[in-house]
């Protein structure tokens, strides 16, 4: 199921709350504790139109995205509703920001939506003990460069993911151990599956099921014979948790990342690097394995209390020997060091990026990089 490779994969999502609404409080700090409701206004008059996102306060009044902004002002009643329109370049930018925050973590990212991504973690966490530590350290990187709360479920394939991401809002961080994805599922009600909206809940309903439990109990050929081979099949996957579709980066990989947990809290450039060395010497045998070579190097540090620092250089000509990035790692970690005082480091990772192909030529500008 989660195998890939016969290895293990931690799968993030992580998915802005709220965000339209999100993004205007942001920006207007008055609106605290107000229902704040971001409409698409279709012009008509003054109440025509529909909502695009809500906040908490609006929402404990029942108003949803979708809905008419007429339904949406006749249910906030009495409390003043702070009605706003779309400004999509301000949420796109604040989409940007959240993004490129997170491609710190790994090569392999999703994106999904304006407010949504997948990212494969597996590198970066080594394994689910170190899963909700980074899933932290995600939300905080978002939080720190964009103001914006997100919530974060991580399990070992997309599928789970999304459902613990879901699960966990507003502002939430939910970890699905492999070992305990049919527990989770089982008393979950099916709608809450992606792609299982109204319509196809309240078939299953009609069939006595409500319980992602009791779609396991249906027979796989019942489901295909009353769903069609599609979604029925991945009814049946997905019941299980075993749907496991992979993550279709938009984008080729763009990096190489890894980060450890150091043996001890420590401001010691030597002591970090001597941790690094093997994980260094592992992604550049990756880069020999994969036809490339990189020339940016990145260092990571990740202080006691959470914070995420990153240092990078550009090296003169494309590598893929371990010599020329400890190198540059030991003058990126002097200088995080010595420009944060009193910085000392729980966690420390390194990036190769600026990849380039060192065989095969598939592009002239690959060819002229080529030495
Ligand atoms: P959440 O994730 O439940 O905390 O709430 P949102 O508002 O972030 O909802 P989400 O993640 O489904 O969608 C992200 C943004 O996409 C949302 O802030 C506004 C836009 N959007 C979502 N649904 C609709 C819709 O039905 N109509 C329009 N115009 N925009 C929508
Ligand atoms: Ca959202
Ligand atoms: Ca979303």
């Amino acid at each position: 199921m989660a195998e890939r490779g016969g290895r293990l994969r931690v799968i993030a999502c992580v998915d802005i709350d709220y965000f339209f609404a999100q993004a205007e409080e942001l920006r207007r700090p008055e609106l605290a504790g107000r229902p704040v409701v971001v409409c698409v206004f279709s012009g008509r008059d003054e109440l025509s139109g529909a909502v695009a996102s809500a906040n908490y306060v609006a929402r404990s009044f029942g108003v949803k995205a979708g809905m008419p902004i007429r339904e949406a002002v006749r249910r906030l009643g009495e409390k003043e509703a702070v009605l706003l329109p779309v400004d999509r370049q301000y949420y796109l930018e604040l989409s940007r920001r959240t993004f490129e925050a997170l491609e710190r973590f790994s090569g392999v990212m999703e994106v999904v939506s304006v407010d949504e991504v997948f990212i494969d973690l597996t590198e970066f966490a080594g394994g689910f003990d170190g899963a909700a530590e980074v899933g932290a350290e995600l939300k905080r990187a978002v939080r720190e460069s964009t103001g914006l709360r997100c919530s974060v479920g991580i399990g070992p394939n997309k599928l789970i993911a999304k459902v613990a991401c879901d699960r966990s809002k507003p502002d939430g961080l939910m970890v699905v151990r492999p070992e305990d994805v049919e527990r989770f599922l089982e008393g979950l009600p099916v709608t809450e599956l992606p792609f299982v909206g109204r319509k196809v809940g309240g078939r299953l309903k009609e069939m006595g099921v409500e319980k992602v439990g009791d779609l396991t109990k249906v027979d796989p050929q019942v489901l295909t014979e009353r769903f069609g081979r599609s979604l029925g099949t991945y009814l049946y996957l997905a019941s299980r948790g075993r749907y496991d579709e992979p993550l279709s980066p938009r984008t080729e990989r763009k990096q190489f990342s890894r980060i450890v947990t150091l043996k001890r809290d420590s401001a010691d450039v030597e002591e970090i690097l001597q941790q690094l060395l093997g994980p260094v010497e592992d992604l550049c045998s990756r880069l020999v394995g994969e036809g490339l070579a990189h020339k940016g190097v990145g260092a990571i540090g990740i202080s006691t209390d959470l914070k995420v620092y990153s240092r990078s250089l550009t090296l003169p000509r494309p590598n893929r020997e371990r010599a020329p990035v400890v190198r540059a790692l030991r003058s990126l970690f002097a200088e995080m060091l010595s420009d944060v005082s009193g910085l000392r480091l729980r966690r420390a990772g390194v990036r190769l990026y600026e990849l380039v192909r060192m065989r095969g030529q598939r592009t002239l500008t690959d060819f002229s990089t080529e030495t």
